[in-house]
């Protein structure tokens, strides 16, 4: 199987809830090896460039708000970006996260533990990972420049 590099980003509702530690333990045992890592304040331009795919849905801006942690009324941007290089480790990291919906998301998964949905009916999935390999090698670039990366 091939060696792959995905994007994870702990969202703001994850880093809130004292979650981050937890995803990087849960990605630790999944066998993924971390090769870069930063906090990043989220601005407009990236959150757009981010879910640019999602435009045209209808929860596209509260999306935005979300991701930049204005949904929930936080003062920070404060969003970590984080790295990682294994065999399969976009169909790994997305394993470990569970499905989109946290409703959906199997027991035991990041999101199926600990996301949810508020009552306003927004998605609290506590994380992103890549879904693909070319979102992955898209996103790993939008996120990190080649320096910030371990080489492989
Ligand atoms: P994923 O984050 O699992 O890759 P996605 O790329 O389809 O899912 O969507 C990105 C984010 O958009 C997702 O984490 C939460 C939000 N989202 C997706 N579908 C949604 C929906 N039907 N209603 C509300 N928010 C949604
Ligand atoms: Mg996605």
């Amino acid at each position: 199987m091939a060696v792959e590099q995905t994007l994870i980003l702990i969202k703001p509702d994850g880093s809130h809830r004292r979650l981050t530690g937890l995803v990087i333990d849960r990605l630790d045992a999944a066998g993924l090896e971390m090769v870069g890592a930063k906090m990043v304040s989220v601005t407009e331009k990236l959150a757009r460039e981010h879910y640019r795919a999602l435009s045209d849905k209808p929860f596209f801006p509260n999306l935005i708000r979300y991701i930049r942690g204005e949904f929930h009324g936080f003062k920070d941007h404060r969003v970590l970006a984080l790295a990682y290089r294994g065999e399969n480790a976009i169909g790994k990291a997305r394993a470990a996260a569970g499905a989109t919906n946290p409703e959906h998301a199997a027991p035991g998964t990041i999101r199926g533990s600990f996301g949810r949905i508020t009552t306003a009916g927004q998605f609290e999935n506590v994380l992103h990972a890549s879904s693909d390999e070319a979102d992955a090698e898209r996103e790993v670039r939008l996120w990190f420049k080649p320096d910030e990366l371990l080489e492989g």
